[in-house]
Order: C-alpha cells, then structure tokens, then sequence
C-alpha cells in the first residue's frame, strides 16, 4: 500500500527520530563500494557525525580526519588487518587512522568526532574490543537493564559508546535531561521512547539523535529485548 506520505520519522528542535523508511544512501569522499546513511553531523547541531557504512564485497572506506569508532552490525570486516564480525569494534585516533575493508557484505555504525583535548592529559591509542568480553553492569541495581562500556572507563577519551539492553518492561529509572547529547541506534527489540515533550513507538533499525538537555525516558515492550548502541560526549 502507498504511505501516501506517512512517516514517524521526526526532526524537532532537540531531537531526531530517523526510521528506515526514511534512509537516503549515498557514499562519502574516500568509499570503495560502499555506502552511507548519515545519522546526525554537525548540521544538525550535533558535535559529531554518525553514520551507518554499507559495503559491497571487497568495499572499503577513505582515511578519517577525525577520532572514529566503528561497531560492526553485520558481516566481517578488517581493519588494519584485524578481522572484526558482528558486536566487535574498533577506536582509530585521527593520528592514527586505519584502512577499514569488508570481507564480505557488512555494514557498521561509525561515530567521528574532532577530540578535545584535556590539558595534561594524554590523547588515547587506537584499539579494537568484542562486546560479548565487557562485563554488563546493573543500571542503578536494575539487572532488567545491562550497560556494556565499550570505550574504557580513561579521562583521554572524550565520548563514550555503551550498549544498553532491556529486559521486556524494564524502563529507564527517570526521565533524564542532562548536558550530554547523544547518538542512538536501536540494535533489537523495541518499545517506546520519550523525546521532548513526544513518545515514539522504536524498533530495530531506527536511529535517534538526542541534543543536549533533551528529556529522555525508555521502556522496553514485546517479548524479545530491546537493544540499543548509545553514544554520548563525556569527560569533558
Ligand atoms: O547514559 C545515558 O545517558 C543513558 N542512560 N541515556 C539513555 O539511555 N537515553
Ligand atoms: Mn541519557
């Protein structure tokens, strides 16, 4: 049937909600078969550009300017020789980019963002990481909500990537509103989230960009759970 125009993609002041319906594909400068969808860039307002890479076979992606985490979602990729399948990732500083080429067909999140430095402080060191090997911590006590940290608990990094997974009905403790922003992509299940002053139904695929101080609340619906890759500025 024809959408006749329907989304529930939204884009307000303080937030966006993008849903696959509404992904426009096309390749950055440097990509080798492969592609982007751009999630949020500072055009938006947003202090980094979050991006979901799709490679063909043999695809690749250009040298980054900026620090670059990637989280691989499907498929197999190398980087720097360092083969990475689903739920691993990697942290390229500027200095140090690393070439990034598919194995097979892959796709991955990608978080770019210029570093702030802290005085005193050393810049960090690439790595590559597996999900399955973070210990899960309880949100506040919640064990119905598991946080995985993927970048280390160090004052040289200037964001962090967790992911966060809610057992059916398990929520957010509170509504939050903090200084932070955040980038989101919901990696399984779904439920509904709270944005502003607006409740959204989310599921896999979707991807939301929160700006700074915008209220935020989730709860976890059906009966699998809910999944979701969560970027947010931080130590600084
Ligand atoms: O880390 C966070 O701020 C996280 N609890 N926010 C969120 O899930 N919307
Ligand atoms: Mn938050």
């Amino acid at each position: 049937m024809h959408h006749l125009g329907q989304t529930h993609s939204a884009h307000r002041a303080d937030h966006i909600l993008q849903t696959p319906d509404t992904f426009v594909r096309a390749p950055l400068p440097g990509m080798h078969k492969a592609t982007a969808i751009v999630h949020a860039a500072p055009v938006i307002g947003a202090r980094f550009t979050q991006y979901t890479a799709e490679f063909e076979p043999g695809g690749s992606l250009g040298p980054a300017s900026l620090q670059r985490f990637l989280y691989v979602l499907q498929g197999e990729l190398k980087i720097d020789g360092v083969v990475l399948v689903r739920g691993d990732y990697a942290y390229a500083s500027a200095e140090h980019a690393t070439t990034v080429s598919a194995k097979s067909a892959a796709r991955a999140a990608i978080i770019e963002k210029p570093y702030l430095p802290l005085p005193g402080v050393p810049a960090p060191a690439g790595f590559t990481g597996r999900e399955s090997d973070v210990a899960a911590m309880a949100l506040m006590g919640d064990n119905a909500l598991e946080v995985r940290a993927l970048i280390p608990d160090n004052p040289s990094f200037d964001f962090a990537v967790n992911t966060m997974t809610y057992l059916p009905g398990a929520t957010l403790p509170m509504v939050e509103i903090h200084v932070m922003e955040h980038g989101l992509l919901m990696l399984a299940g779904g439920g509904i989230y709270r944005l502003g002053d607006s409740w959204y139904p989310v599921a896999e695929g979707d991807f939301i960009w929160m700006a700074p101080f915008c209220p935020q609340w989730f709860g976890a619906l059906g009966k699998t759970p809910a999944k979701y890759l969560i970027y947010k500025d931080w130590n600084r």
